[in-house]
């Protein structure tokens, strides 16, 4: 089966010019290179043959209608943070960069609504929020991501446990389908129930169904209090199976992160962050988000408590806001100093929450099995566990050939527990493979009669989520 598409010829390009204005086209090489990759740990860089970078959604939208004449691929892009290959363009042709549609278009204090371009940055928009005296509680722990990136992936995070995920704050978007119209979906309300949601089908669609311009989200006000509890262990096991209680003390904590020695040392040692009781085997850190000082105190008790039993060598308490803020840094800085040590990938496998302790002895069989190291860390509170296989002294070559049955058999343990593939990271390229391996056959075929339905010439974003020849 072949995979035709459409040529950007230098008429065609001088064509799109014309449409969308010179400067808003980029076609020499080193403009281009910024383009061919996103934060995949394994990258396979693939130049496109143009970047286009329009200013608003009917400028999208004239670009679709071209591409759509034409058979060009596009494949959008926001941040480029990704971690699946979800913004690589691999069959070349238009790479769609919205970042310049980064305006803060409104934050509408009566509705507790914020309406925002796509480009806009988390860190934009958490300033603009807090601005206005309210919150955007989405912490993927990347601020440079982009807004329309984070809605394409259903970004999770760290605040997931108390918040929910990007999903429960969309309420509405406005988004260009691949044959240039321009659709507007929900509003600036919390409850809806008119025709099929296209929102929700949307997000989490990795741009394969149409191109996000325009997002309306969801704001909290902001905690009172936060607090954030770091809970050495002498095992994993120990840790881990502290969650469901802490889980069920009711004043649910923002997030549950559980860790082990080899990454807090990793993290120490490329950062030169001093992380207390760093000595430990395995630990929890809680993000604790509440309305008063005497929740807090209330909260940090009863976790204390549980934690205690269930044999914490210590619950530590950061000093001051700086030590605090710097626990989080840490934490931010898991991926990033992962990334830097060589070969290695990163898995985003979901289980039912109860089901953590078990996956995470599986993934520790596993890695025993293919003689292949594997640190594993993440989102304990929500059943989300990041996992790296590690390359370390091993060649491309051999590491190609062992990679895919190390990830066979963790998709296949997180399946028996109930689990999936990705909670929060997407399928992108990267997990293509795990995701036909793994889910329903008919479930992938109502996506792919989605996906026909709503791109029928196969231009959004082609390879990435499913394989559909063209
Ligand atoms: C994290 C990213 C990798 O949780 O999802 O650090
Ligand atoms: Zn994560």
């Amino acid at each position: 089966v072949t995979t035709k598409y459409g040529q950007l010829t230098p008429a065609l390009i001088a064509k799109l010019k014309k449409i969308i204005g010179e400067t808003n086209v980029l076609t020499q090489e080193e403009e281009r290179e910024k383009y061919t990759c996103d934060e995949m740990p394994v990258p396979k860089p693939h130049l496109p043959d143009v970047v286009v970078k329009p200013t608003d959604t009917e400028s999208v939208a004239k670009v679709m209608v071209f591409a759509n004449e034409h058979k060009i691929p596009v494949t959008p892009r926001g941040g480029g943070t990704g971690l699946v290959g979800g913004a690589v363009p691999i069959f070349g042709g238009i790479l769609l960069s919205l970042e310049r549609m980064n305006k803060i278009i409104e934050i509408d204090t009566h509705n507790f609504v914020a309406v925002v371009e796509a480009g806009v940055t988390l860190s934009d928009l958490y300033k603009a929020a807090e601005e206005h005296g309210l919150y955007y509680p989405v912490y993927p722990g990347e601020t440079n991501a982009t807004v329309g990136g984070t809605v394409a992936t259903n970004a999770g995070g760290m605040r997931a446990v108390k918040y929910g995920v990007t999903r429960h704050f969309v309420l509405g978007l406005t988004a260009v389908l691949s044959s240039g119209q321009i659709i507007r979906t929900g509003g600036k309300f919390v409850k809806y129930t008119t025709g099929y949601d296209l929102t929700q089908l949307l997000v989490g669609s990795e741009g394969t169904l149409a191109i996000i311009t325009e997002t309306i989200l969801r704001l909290n006000t902001p905690p009172a209090k936060t607090e954030v509890l770091f809970i050495p262990f002498p095992s994993i096991e120990g840790a881990i199976d502290t969650v469901p209680e802490i889980l069920r003390l009711g004043n649910l904590p923002a997030g549950i992160e559980f860790m082990e020695r080899d990454i807090i040392e990793k993290v120490r040692e490329h950062t030169g962050k001093e992380i207390p009781h760093h000595e430990h085997p395995a630990f929890l850190m809680i993000i604790l988000e509440t309305d008063s000082q005497e929740a807090l105190h209330e909260a940090a008790r009863a976790i204390q408590e549980v934690a205690t039993k269930h044999g914490a060598i210590d619950v530590f308490l950061p000093p001051s806001e700086r030590a605090k803020r710097e626990l989080l840094e840490a934490r931010e800085q898991f991926y990033p100093v992962m990334k830097r040590l060589g070969i290695l990938e990163i898995g985003d496998a979901v289980v039912p929450r109860s089901r953590i302790p078990d996956f995470v002895k599986r993934i520790k069989l596993i890695s025993t099995e293919h003689g292949m190291p594997i640190i594993a860390y993440g989102h304990a509170g929500d059943g989300n566990v990041h996992l790296h296989p590690l390359g370390h002294g091993m060649d491309r070559e051999e590491w190609n050939k062992k990679l895919p049955g190390v990830f066979k058999d963790i998709y296949q343990a997180a399946k028996e527990l109930g689990g999936t593939v990705s909670g929060e990271h997407g399928i992108g390229i990267d997990k293509k493979a795990y995701l036909s391996a793994n889910v329903d056959k008919d479930l992938i075929q109502t996506m792919v009669s989605i996906k026909k339905a709503l791109d029928p010439n196969l231009i959004l974003n082609p390879g990435k989520i499913l394989n559909i020849p063209r």
